[in-house]
């Protein structure tokens, strides 16, 4: 009699997949807690216990629906803590005739489970994870050729191919792009929607982690956890952003804000990641949102955030599976440096720094623009080396997972790959960070000051940045006017300039 094994690894947590369509009773799922997987980054304590708590539910969910289900738990006295050898272990324990899996989203699981198929001695194959609308090679395709992988060509091709906010082959409203309207700072005093937080009860599974030496970074309250762990959390999540948040979207995409750790955003990254909710629900939902209120949801607030799913999250997959192995090794500016301590602990001077890296720690999660411009930007201006500021992405965000931590980390904000993602680097100095945040007003340091006592760091390190780095920059005609500013600037000014960055940095530790 023919037995199926088949592999359902955390982040594949599809309940739509065809697999699931029929029960069949040679066949068994088999789900696992492994320290392979656990111990690869310093991942943040609710990320793994939110995986375990997603993994978990997710087994119950088809033990209800009578498929048959091998779990491994952590702690489990045969768990041989890698997918390939606890496999190996199952087909020769329990005769298994043949071994599948879905497309794992990550280069690593990827080899190791091609090179456990052709040491096994029974038949393997693998299955699509029926979640992405591009498949892992449409992007390459796309741009065979070209020297510049331009997203905002990519998502129009996307917008047209699966006929979303269409009118023929038109843009619906005759224009494919909002970003323009889309970079409000905050109201003085404007207080946001409170965040939907769940109150899961997951400490028996945090227990368990606790008697391993499995280690981890942030807090935790494992009593209420307020990541959505199953199917219906993650619907109600989406439910709560379409209804809720969505209407301003678009304007507060790009702002910041002290104590405010998610504004006007959707935080669905996480449920999507290990895919409890599929990126076309997510669009279809906000789109019927949009058409039922249309005099309450300006069209550039739904089309911010449909760019966000079917623009740079396919098109970061893509580039992921375009560009690695190499990519996870470039470094453009050859930077060397260490992460500051307080890259761990949020005790930093810097409000802004202490804001983003403070919430993180506590919420495994802050937004785009305080990732790309509050410690990214801070990175690699300070020149971090890339696998450093990677490893602090890969381990700190919940949503965190190699295919689109490392192509927005090494990519987009740190500009290792010397211009695949993003046409320059995303740098800025205090007069950004002011405009679009309230973080500067209450700071140790002063927003304006360049040189000298409490001299925001951001200010000098920028100038630093640029002239550290001309023989690389210096050409590019998107930053053509900076190098102009810094030529003209006095000579006086620009030698006590480097020499405040010069003391910043040799004082990381301490800002
Ligand atoms: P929202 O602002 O509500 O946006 C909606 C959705 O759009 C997100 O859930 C996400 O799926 C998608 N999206 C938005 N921007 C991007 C982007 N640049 N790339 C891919 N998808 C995007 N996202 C991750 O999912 N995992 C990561 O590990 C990750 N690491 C990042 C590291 C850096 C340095 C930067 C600058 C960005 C990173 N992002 C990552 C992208 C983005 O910041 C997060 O997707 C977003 O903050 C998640 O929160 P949200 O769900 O509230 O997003
Ligand atoms: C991130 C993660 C963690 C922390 N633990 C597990 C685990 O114990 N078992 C598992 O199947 N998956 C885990 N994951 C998610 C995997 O790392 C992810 O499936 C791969 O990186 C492929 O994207
Ligand atoms: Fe950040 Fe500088 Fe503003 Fe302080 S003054 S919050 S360090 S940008």
């Amino acid at each position: 009699m023919s037995k199926t094994l088949r592999l359902i690894l955390g982040d594949q947590l599809n309940s739509n997949h065809s697999w699931f369509k029929t029960i069949d009773d040679s066949v068994t799922y088999v789900m696992m807690e492994i320290r392979s997987e656990t111990d690869y980054a310093h991942h943040h304590i609710q990320k793994v216990v939110g995986i375990f708590a997603a993994m978990q539910e997710f087994k119950n969910d088809l033990l209800s629906k009578n498929h048959n289900v091998i779990y491994i738990y952590i702690n489990d006295n045969d768990n041989l803590e890698s997918f390939e050898k606890n496999i190996q272990n199952l087909i020769l324990k329990q005769n298994f005739t043949h071994f599948e899996y879905q497309l794992p989203d990550e280069y690593r699981v990827d080899l190791d489970l091609k090179n456990l198929c052709k040491s096994i001695l029974i038949s393997s194959s693998v299955v699509d994870s029926e979640h992405f609308f591009t498949t892992r090679s449409e992007l390459g395709d796309f741009f065979e050729g070209k020297k510049i992988y331009l997203m905002e060509s990519f998502y129009r091709a996307m917008r047209k191919k699966h006929n979303i906010l269409m009118e023929g082959d038109k843009p619906l409203t005759g224009q494919w792009n909002y970003d323009g309207e889309n970079r409000k700072k905050l109201p003085k005093n404007h207080k946001s929607t409170s965040p939907l937080v769940f109150n899961n009860d997951v400490s028996n599974i945090y227990d368990e982690l606790a008697k391993t030496d499995v280690k981890t970074i942030g807090t935790i309250d494992s009593k209420n956890f307020v990541w959505p762990i199953n199917r219906e959390q993650s619907l109600q999540l989406l439910d709560f952003f379409a209804t809720e948040c969505l209407p301003l979207f678009g304007s507060y995409q790009d702002a910041m804000s002290p104590n405010e750790w998610s504004l006007y955003h959707s935080r669905i990254s996480f449920s999507m990641n290990v895919k409890m909710i599929s990126p076309h629900e997510v669009i279809d939902r906000c789109i019927e949102e949009w058409k039922k209120r249309p005099s309450e949801i300006e069209f550039n607030q739904l089309e911010g955030f449909v760019r966000q799913i079917i623009g740079w999250r396919e098109y970061m997959r893509g580039i992921y599976w375009n560009k690695m192995p190499e990519f996870a090794k470039l470094n453009f500016f050859n930077n060397q440096e260490k992460l500051p301590n307080w890259f761990w602990t949020g005790k930093t001077k810097m409000n802004c720094l202490k804001d983003a890296i403070t919430q993180s720690l506590n919420y495994a999660y802050a937004h785009h623009i305080q990732r790309l411009m509050i410690t990214g930007n801070f990175a690699l201006l300070a020149g971090i080396h890339p696998d450093e500021v990677d490893a602090w992405y890969l381990g700190i965000y919940i949503d965190a997972f190699e295919w689109v931590e490392i192509t927005n980390t090494r990519g987009m904000s740190q500009f290792a790959d010397g211009g695949i993602v993003a046409t320059k680097p995303y740098v800025s100095s205090a007069s950004y960070i002011d405009k679009m945040s309230h973080y500067c007003g209450s700071c140790f340091y002063k927003k304006a000051v360049k040189t000298g006592e409490k001299a925001c760091p951001f200010n000098s390190l920028y100038w630093n940045f640029y002239d550290r780095n001309e023989k690389k920059l210096g050409k590019n005609p998107r930053i053509g006017m900076m190098y102009n500013v810094w030529r003209k600037m006095k000579p006086e000014d620009k030698t006590a300039l480097l020499q405040q960055a010069d003391f910043y940095l040799k004082n990381i530790n301490e800002l």
